[in-house]
Parts: C-alpha cells; structure tokens; sequence
C-alpha cells in the first residue's frame, strides 16, 4: 500500500474538449486511479480548470460575459461533461480559487526571498484603441516570409517560422483590428531559472530515469537548449494578483502572474481546495510537502512535456521547500481525426459533449484506450470506431453475458446452475485466465494502457473460446450436469469481467456485477488475486441471477454514414 496523488493537466476553460485533449489525459488518468483504488491503494485523483490568461479574457468579452460569469459557468459546463464520462476526479478544482492564490504569492514570496526573481523592464506592443498591452499572438500582420497575411505575432501559421511581433508587416490588433499600436516600456518578473537549469538537471538524473521516452527526450532536449530566463507575469485584468507586501509598485499596476506560472501550483491548490471542501479528508500539506509515502503520477499530452518536467520542477526547487515532485510523468502523442488534427479552433473532430449524445462514456473510453496514442500518433476514424465497438465490446465481450445468462435461464432457470465438478477444460481455463490476469495487472502497472486493453480484450475472448468448444446448447442434451457446469463457470467469468474491466468501463462493469444477487456492486470493487482468477468460484450455485438489458448496441451501417457525414470524415 502506497499513497498515490494523480493529476492530469488541468483543461483549459475556454471551450468543450475535443477526444483528442480526453486521451491524452483526464481518461488515462481515470482509468489507472480507478486500477490503483481497486488494488487497495489510497488514491487522491487531482484536477481543475485552467482559468486564467488572455484566450479566457477575450472569451469572456466575446460572450458578453464578465470573466468570472464565464469561467464559472464554462467550469460547470466541462465538469458536467466529465461526469459524463465518468472521471472519478477526488476534486475538480479551479485555478482561479482563493487556494490556489495564496500558495501562488507564497511560491513567488519565497522564490524573490531566494533570489530567483528579478524585475526587468522589456519593451511589448502596446494597442491604445484596446487600452491593453497585446500578448505576441494577439498581434497579428504580413508574414516578412512568405507573405501570408494572417501571421501571428509568434510565428506565421502558413510557412511556421517563428516570429517575433516587430518583424510583421502591417501589424494590427487582433483584438480589434486596430493599427494603432505602439512599443511601450513595462516592467516584469523574471524567474530566473538559468540559475536554476544545473539543479533542474540533476534533478532529471535522478528521478527521470524510468521515464518514458516521450517525457524524458523532450525534457532532455529543454535542458540541451539552455534553459533561458522567463517572465513570469503579464499586464492583464485577470489573474493571480503580485502580492502587494513584495512588488507594491508592480501590484498596484494591476500585474498579475502569467497563467504558465499558477497553472502547475494549482494541483497542490486544487488539493487545498478539496482540503477545505470537507474536514473529513486530508490536510493537503501531507500530499504535498515533506512526503515520503506518496508516489506522484502525472498524465499529460506531449506539447505540456516541458512545463512539467523543467519548468515547474525548476519553480519547486527554486522556493527550497521540500515540495513533493513528480515522480512518473505519462505523456501522450497526438489523437489524430482522419490523419488531420483534432482542431477546437477549426472545430474539426468530435468534441466531448457531441461524443456523449451520440453513445454512453464506456463506449468511447474503451475504444479511446485501446487505441491511445502512446508510442506514436494515432488517427480516430468512424470505421476504426465502429469496427472496435462492434467486436470488442459487443461481440465478444455483451453477447457472452448475454448468451450465457439467456440460455441458462431458459434451462435451469434463474439461479447459478449447480451440475459436475469442474474437470480439466475448466482448471485449463482457470490458468489462462490467470495468466491473462497477470499480463493485465503488469501492463497497468507500467502504464501502459494499449497492451493493457489488448490483455483485458483477451480475457473476454477467452471465456467465447471456452464457451465455443463447450458448446453448452449441444451439450444439454446428452450431458445437463456437464452443461450446468459450462453454464456456472461462465457466469464466473461473468462476475470476473464485472470487476477487471471496471477502469476501462465502469458502467458496463457494474452492470455486470449487478447480475448476481449477491454480488459487489461497489463503483470500485476489490480487485481479485491470480488464485482467485484461477479458481473460477466467485459465485456459488444457487445464487439468483437477472438477464440484463444489451450491454453495447451494435453500431449500424446508418450511424456510420450519418456520423461520417455530420462530422465530416476525411
Ligand atoms: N491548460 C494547457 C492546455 O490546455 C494547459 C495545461 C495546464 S497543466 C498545469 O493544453
Ligand atoms: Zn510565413
């Protein structure tokens, strides 16, 4: 037994996810905080809204809204879809809290006290028809490069070069468009981790070495490019405000900390928060500092690598705090949509609340983690969906149950079937089973999730392989007892399923569970040992049992055509 502290990077709140931003982190952290809980370990599964920064500003605006209506009601919005999917979240939190404030200012406090930040005056576009300076990608102009006339302040999105907002021609606001602009001096934050790179480096040494690849290349390839002085706040109306005791000239400016900077400390925030929602659980500092029993996992998609891994490490280091860091970072490829890219600004894909309408969660969290995109990127298509659904979850794994179950109860009626000891097809599937098992609890152990759906995809198909040469409707006839005993160790199967397959498909799952009367119908029922599996007697004969409805509809040749038309398949 090990505490383990789960976070997955917090979604931003301006606008629905798409499937893509699901895999890539909130599902894959559910299902493994689910696989951990059932094992018996303590689990705190952290995550929230990412609240602050321009995009939410001009959301906002755009809305009619004041920010804080906006994020309020966005926060509400994505958290009732998460539900839907059934995320197991211990606390979904909001970086804009109180809690996250405090500990956001005690982080600079002590980084300032420690001298890790300076102030610097730098020179940025200031717009006077928006009364606000613009953030690089708010700029907008004529690339220099290949004349593309909507490149961003950052970089041009036709050629990709990376620019800076002086090099554009007829630079305008992309706020308002206007061309009234102007370089104003300003002064900022620095963090100062060029100070910082050799213990962020040491730092990786150490504890980065069972990373995965995807996390520890790119951390490496940060560090390999020196790892410069950042700014760390912004001229913006909503944010974490300086404290005023340290920068008062600075706070009553109205700066506030750039968003990349309170984002990360919001997970110990978001603890806080759960902390003080109820007195029963926790005090966040024993997640968080000076820990030596918490093992810390967090999931995110590639393009967040290095915040994680370099950035807020260096932040942690830098205060000299015995702040818990990571210890296993899990990082993801890209979701692709027909080879394209998921896009929310092009609203190319399918996005999570259109994803709920059209089928329950278990559908898309099974399909989603079997073809997670770990070790490459993967490509979500209508017919890779449909095919996966149709085989996995409701051939194989809904028309089992309810085969076995229908034809039971029409032959021995609505309890266990009692009939012959088991013989030697049933202590042979109990091995494989078990060893199944084995390979499915190493896969999830490891994090990695692919291998680990395949494993549980084998557990369901060897109950059909079993159940096929058994072949209980022709065996009743000349041998009740014998199919008794097929019919009794299937439906142990049945109850196996019940509880293995419950962090992939929760719902489904306890579905199953709920087909036997006396049977554990807990949302994260105990996990079972490889002697359990391979003794094929979780319920005994005698036990009442109900058919329940279909577990997975088939998807039909309509609603692929349908779907591949309404949300443009190629
Ligand atoms: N919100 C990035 C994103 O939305 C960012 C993650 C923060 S994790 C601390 O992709
Ligand atoms: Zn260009």
């Amino acid at each position: 037994m090990a505490r383990h502290l789960i976070t997955s990077a917090l979604p931003y709140i301006n606008g629905i996810k798409h499937l893509g931003n699901m895999v890539g982190s909130m599902l894959p952290a559910d299902v493994y905080s689910r696989y951990l809980r059932q094992r018996g370990h303590e689990v705190l599964y952290i995550c929230a809204t990412d609240e602050h920064g321009t995009p939410a500003e001009l959301a906002a605006k755009a809305a009619g809204q004041s920010v804080q209506e906006f994020c309020a009601e966005q926060h509400d919005a994505q958290k009732a879809i998460y539900d839907g999917f059934a995320l197991s979240f211990d606390y979904f939190g909001r970086s804009s809290s109180q809690q996250n404030r405090e500990i956001t200012q005690e982080f600079a406090r002590e980084l300032k006290a420690n001298g890790f930040i300076e102030e610097r005056a730098i020179r940025q576009v200031y717009s006077i028809a928006d009364g606000r300076f613009l953030p690089d990608r708010y700029i907008e102009g004529t690339c220099p490069h290949c004349g593309y006339d909507k490149a961003r302040g950052d970089q041009c999105e036709n050629c990709t070069r990376l620019l800076d907002p002086t090099d554009l021609i007829n630079p305008r606001s992309a706020v308002s468009g206007s061309t009234e602009l102007e370089v104003r001096e300003t002064t900022h934050l620095f963090l100062l981790q060029s100070k910082l790179a050799g213990e962020v480096e040491a730092w990786i040494d150490e504890n980065g070495k069972d990373w995965p690849t995807l996390a520890s290349s790119i951390a490496r390839k940060w560090l390999t490019e020196g790892l410069n002085d950042r700014a760390i706040t912004r001229d913006l109306d909503w944010g974490v405000p300086l404290p005023a005791d340290v920068w008062p000239e600075l706070a009553a400016q109205g700066k506030v900390f750039y968003v990349w900077f309170d984002a990360p400390i919001e997970y110990i925030g978001a603890t806080k928060e759960w902390s003080d929602a109820d007195p029963a659980n926790r005090d966040w500092k024993s997640w968080w500092y000076e820990t030596t029993d918490v093992r810390y996992t967090e999931f995110m998609a590639k393009d967040n690598v290095p915040f994680h891994t370099v950035m807020f490490p260096a932040t942690q280091l830098g205060t000299r705090a015995p702040w818990k860091k990571v210890d296993y970072v899990k990082a993801f490829n890209w979701l692709n949509y027909y080879g394209g890219k998921f896009s929310t600004s092009q609203q190319r894909g399918i996005f999570t609340d259109a994803a709920l309408e059209l089928l329950p969660a278990d559908y898309w969290r099974y399909f989603l983690m079997a073809n997670a995109p770990e070790s490459d990127d993967t490509s979500f298509s209508w017919e890779l969906f449909s095919s996966t659904v149709n085989k996995d979850l409701a051939d194989t794994l809904g028309n089992f149950v309810n085969r076995v179950l229908s034809f039971s109860l029409k032959r021995f009626g609505d309890t266990v079937p009692a009939g012959d000891a088991p013989g030697e097809a049933e202590r042979a599937l109990g091995a494989e089973v078990a060893g199944l098992l084995a390979e499915y609890e190493g896969h999830l152990d490891t994090l990695q999730f692919r291998k680990a759906a395949q494993a549980l995809r084998a557990l369901w198909s060897a109950g059909n392989v079993y159940l096929e040469s058994k072949a209980p409707w022709l065996e009743i006839k000349t041998n009740p007892e014998g199919a008794a005993l097929t019919l009794r160790t299937a439906m142990q199967l049945i109850h196996l399923y019940g509880v293995l397959s419950a962090p992939f498909i929760p719902a489904s799952a306890a579905a199953m569970r709920a087909v036997f009367a006396t049977d554990d119908t807990a949302v994260e029922p105990t996990w079972v040992s490889q002697e359990q599996a391979a003794a094929l007697d979780f319920v005994p004969a005698g036990t009442s049992f109900t058919v329940p409805p279909v577990l997975f509809a088939k998807i039909t040749d309509e609603d692929l055509a349908a779907w591949r038309e309404r949300f443009g398949a190629q």
